[in-house]
């Protein structure tokens, strides 16, 4: 192994187009279907990490201490990287900040865990290229995959039980389209009431409706590469909003239902809805949460944020642009 070094890796958060919903194997996070996002930029998670042999368990410091390590295992993590190298007396030293409100349900375990696969694999001299690192990342989480790659990307699901062609994969990158906008509007910071991952394998087993979801998710891969290709914001538009609506109907109706919504997201659903019948192209989506992320171009983003700014309930609304993905930087956290 090459010699044993700091590392700090910076990656952003990324927002799905077409979602991720489900998985088919939860032990390797492998899904049961594709999903098309972009990585933003103003929204990073920056990680530090050094590995020695003086320490006997890991040290994980996350934003000063503020972030307990909830349902996703960091340690299990590490050691699934460690497994990759000979040496078995190795510990990491992890200190990780991020950049936007963590629970603004932007600051997901996407950019969390793709800044420490990164930052991992190069203090240990892994010989790992971008689709071995988002195989990794998605380990972790499966949405971290999507935030190795730059700009607009695809995690294609795979087929092969063992996850080795379940990776991420830029369709165009951070520069292709300079003028698409994420707003994220903050309605609540609150932890949500049930985890994306408990969320998500309830909806698998008893939604009625989620064979439905699996039908109908290639369409909207294709429109999806289609609209991104051409710079259609109506295409992408159109094909986030009603995908993200089905993916929460699918919530809705498994057993028990899950709502993330709370009174504000419908609000900010119908402002956007009155700005788009004003003939401004404008759109939403929403994760697993109550926050809304609105879909724009550049020229109509003072008017928009200026209308979502109007409804009492939102906190705060913060503006991305594309971003390149995780990448290296010598500006060492602590
Ligand atoms: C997505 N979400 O595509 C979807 C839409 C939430 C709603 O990826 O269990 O934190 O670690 O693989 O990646 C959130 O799920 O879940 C997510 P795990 P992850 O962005």
């Amino acid at each position: 192994m090459s010699k044993l070094i700091k590392v700090t890796a910076k990656s952003p958060v990324n927002i799905a187009l077409v979602k991720y919903w489900g998985k088919r194997d939860s032990k390797l996070i492998l899904p049961c279907n594709s999903s098309i996002s972009v990585c933003l930029d103003n929204t990073e998670t920056i990680t530090t990490i050094e590995f020695t042999e003086n320490i006997d368990k890991h040290q994980i410091r996350i934003n000063n201490g503020e972030l307990k390590n909830d349902e996703k295992d960091l340690e299990k993590f590490i050691d699934k990287i460690l497994e990759l190298t000979q040496n078995k007396n190795l510990h990491a030293r992890i200190t990780s900040t991020t950049t936007v409100p963590v629970a603004a349900g932007l600051a997901s375990s996407a950019a969390g865990f793709s800044a420490l696969a990164l930052a991992a694999r190069s203090a240990l001299g892994l010989a790992l290229n971008e689709k071995d690192l988002s195989i990794l990342a998605r380990q972790g989480s499966g949405s971290a995959c999507r935030s190795i790659p730059d700009g607009f990307v695809e995690w294609y699901k795979g087929n092969n039980p063992d996850g080795s062609d379940s990776y991420a994969g830029s369709i165009v990158n951070a520069e292709y389209w300079p003028e698409f906008r994420i707003i994220s509007t903050i309605i609540s910071t609150s932890k949500k009431p049930i985890s994306s991952r408990t969320g998500m394998s309830q909806t698998v087993e008893t939604c009625p409706f989620y064979k439905g979801w699996l039908e109908t998710v290639e369409d909207d891969l294709e429109s999806m590469r289609k609209g991104i290709k051409g710079k259609d914001i109506i295409l992408v538009g159109e094909t986030a909003e009603a995908n993200a609506l089905k993916m929460h109907a699918t919530m809705i109706t498994t057993k028990p239902s899950i709502i993330y919504w709370l009174p504000a997201t419908i609000e900010i659903i119908n402002k956007v809805k009155s700005i788009r019948e004003s003939g401004i192209p404008v759109y939403f989506t929403i994760d697993a949460g109550p926050n809304v992320k609105v879909i724009c171009e550049e020229k109509n983003v003072k008017l928009i944020e200026r209308e979502l700014k109007k409804i009492p309930d939102v906190m705060e609304t913060i503006t991305s642009k594309p971003s390149i993905g995780a990448r290296l930087t010598n500006e060492h956290l602590r």
